[in-house]
């Protein structure tokens, strides 16, 4: 069986979301309940082609849908099956004709099913000769739920996010097994830095049904931002400017990225109550507010590839939150896109930190988000001066991404506020606690809280060039409460003065 399914390496990739070894996979193909499958891999020989990890992804978690109750005991799939939800059923199909996507899409949807991909393989006996294999869903409709058309929902889902202001909406299947592994090794080699979070809910993060019971499915939504601003390069340029990410200056994301999910939602259940009123439907909304693997399930929902920087991007750029809703809905996956990041490295070369690692992996230590707006004590010395005017959160790998070229103007909400597109540092600086307060009410920026804030100047200041202004702005916070805010005043005031700190 291990020849037939593959060498080694293949075989194991193929049930890479069960286990890598040969053992299990053995045992699975003896386990009832993928006759199916056993079958078909007794009639044709299934090679699996190794690719870059991302491209299989999607093909493993399908397959290991297929074995409900083996190698995944806390399987999502498992979960609906015990509650009498409709299920999904994975089916492999030889396919003849090579290369035309379109026509694979088009003769599923005829049979009533969708296409999830396709890849080559041998027929036995007809060695060297590469023909397609076509694998589809198909969604059951049990007697429990009434004959619910999920792919009917779907499109309706899709619809109605556009217009609540959603560029894109796509549908993920609640396994993040994949990503989990990776996620681990991030946190072994302590990536997360101070983000304490990121490890103490990594059993939640890597299992949704964990943290919402029920969840099958999750709708990835993403909801573009970009403001109408001052040019950023010439604020980037300007060292007495103060540079906020793009994302900052308008409303905090967090709220609205959810209010517009709850009423997508709400109206979802509005059309279930009317169309199918025993369905079960459960859901909890998500933006950056819970252990969610966001970026994972925007890839995996077809909204967005991942670029090089990690971020999610898409043919009108990476300026977009994400949000999410958990659901019970057993709803059809959308298949992953295309990325098309190709050989360009921009990202990675112009970080003013070095702090994308290596292609997809970000050291967040070294990222200036995490040290103005994570990080809760003193900036690490040599970080310093990099930084430059950067105050709150950076862009720099997104401002280089030729993606972006195509941005639209995003949700209004999101517009400047404050003047924080174009402000100078010294004005910043000036401002005490209450008008920190007042001002920046309702922004993301808030959170950070008025020490923070004047750490993160007080850098600002100290990398921009010398002058009698900033030197008299600076002397005015000296001996300001905070020990923090001090320390980072003095490491400005030396290099005003041109002395070594
Ligand atoms: C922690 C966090 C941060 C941290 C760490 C960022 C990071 N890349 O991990 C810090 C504070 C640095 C940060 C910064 C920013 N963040 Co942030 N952040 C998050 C958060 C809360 C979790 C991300 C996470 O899980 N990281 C953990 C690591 C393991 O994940 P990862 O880097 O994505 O790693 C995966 C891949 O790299 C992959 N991988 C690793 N190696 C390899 C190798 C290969 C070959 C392949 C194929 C894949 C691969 O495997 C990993 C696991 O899946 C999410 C919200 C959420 N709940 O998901 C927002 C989120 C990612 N951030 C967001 C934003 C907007 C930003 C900033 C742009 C803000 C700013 N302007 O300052 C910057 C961008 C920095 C950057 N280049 O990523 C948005 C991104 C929207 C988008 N377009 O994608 C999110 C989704 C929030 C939201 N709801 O909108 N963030
Ligand atoms: S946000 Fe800035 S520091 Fe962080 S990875 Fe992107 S360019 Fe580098
Ligand atoms: S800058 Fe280039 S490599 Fe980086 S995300 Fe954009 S397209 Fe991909």
């Amino acid at each position: 069986m291990e020849r037939e399914i593959g060498g080694r390496d293949e075989a194991g990739r193929f049930l890479g979301p069960l286990d890598q070894t040969h053992g299990v996979i053995a045992e699975i193909f003896v386990q009832p309940g993928i006759g199916k499958l056993f079958w078909i891999a007794e009639t044709i020989k299934i090679k699996v082609i190794p690719v870059y990890a991302r491209n299989y992804v999607n093909f493993n978690q399908c397959v290991s849908r297929a074995f409900h109750g083996t190698g995944v005991p806390q399987g999502p799939e498992q979960g609906a099956h015990q509650r009498g939800l409709a299920r999904t059923e994975v089916a492999i199909e030889p396919y003849d004709h090579t290369g035309c996507k379109q026509w694979s899409e088009l003769a599923a949807q005829r049979h009533g099913r969708r296409f999830i991909g396709q890849f080559p393989f041998q027929r036995s006996g007809r060695a060297g000769r590469t023909k397609m294999l076509a694998m589809h869903t198909r969604h059951s409709n049990t007697a429990a739920d009434g004959g619910f058309d999920a792919a009917a929902l779907v499109e309706k889902i899709k619809r109605w996010g556009k217009e609540l202001g959603f560029s894109s909406i796509g549908i993920a299947r609640a396994d993040v097994a994949q990503a989990s592994i990776r996620l681990e090794r991030w946190l072994g080699l302590g990536r997360q830095g101070e983000m304490d979070y990121m490890a103490k809910h990594r059993e939640l993060r890597a299992r949704p049904e964990a943290l919402v019971p029920h969840t099958v499915s999750v709708i990835s939504a993403r909801l573009p931002y970009w403001p109408q601003a001052a040019d950023s390069a010439r604020v980037l340029a300007d060292k007495e400017a103060a540079y906020v990410a793009r994302y900052a200056l308008g409303r905090d994301y967090h709220r609205k990225v959810r209010q517009q999910l709850q009423r997508l939602a709400t109206r979802i259940g509005t059309e279930l109550a009317a169309t199918q009123p025993d369905l079960p439907f459960s859901y909890r909304v998500f933006s950056d507010s819970a252990p969610v693997m966001e970026v994972e399930f925007a890839v995996q929902g077809g909204i967005s590839w991942r670029g090089k920087h990690t971020l999610t991007l898409s043919r009108d750029g990476s300026w977009h939150f994400l949000g999410e809703i958990y659901t019970s809905l057993d709803l059809p996956g959308d298949a992953a896109i295309d990325e098309h990041c190709g050989t360009c490295s921009r990202c990675i070369e112009v970080c003013p930190t070095s702090a994308i690692v290596a292609p997809y992996e970000l050291d967040a230590r070294l990222c200036i988000s995490y040290l103005t707006i994570e990080l809760h004590g003193p900036i690490p010395l040599p970080l310093r001066p990099l930084i430059g005017n950067r105050i709150y959160g950076c862009d720099d790998c997104q401002l280089c991404c030729p993606w972006n070229r195509f941005a639209k103007i995003g949700d209004p909400d999101f517009a400047v506020r404050n003047g924080l597109d174009d402000a100078r540092l010294v004005d910043l600086f000036a401002w005490d606690e209450q008008e920190f307060e007042r001002r920046l009410a309702g922004s993301p920026i808030r959170r950070i809280g008025h020490e923070r804030w004047l750490r993160n100047i007080a850098v600002a200041l100290g990398n921009a060039d010398p002058t009698e202004e900033i030197r008299t702005a600076l002397l005015a916070r000296r001996d300001h409460p905070s020990a923090l805010v001090r320390e980072h005043v003095a490491w400005a005031l030396a290099r005003v003065a041109g002395t070594d700190w």
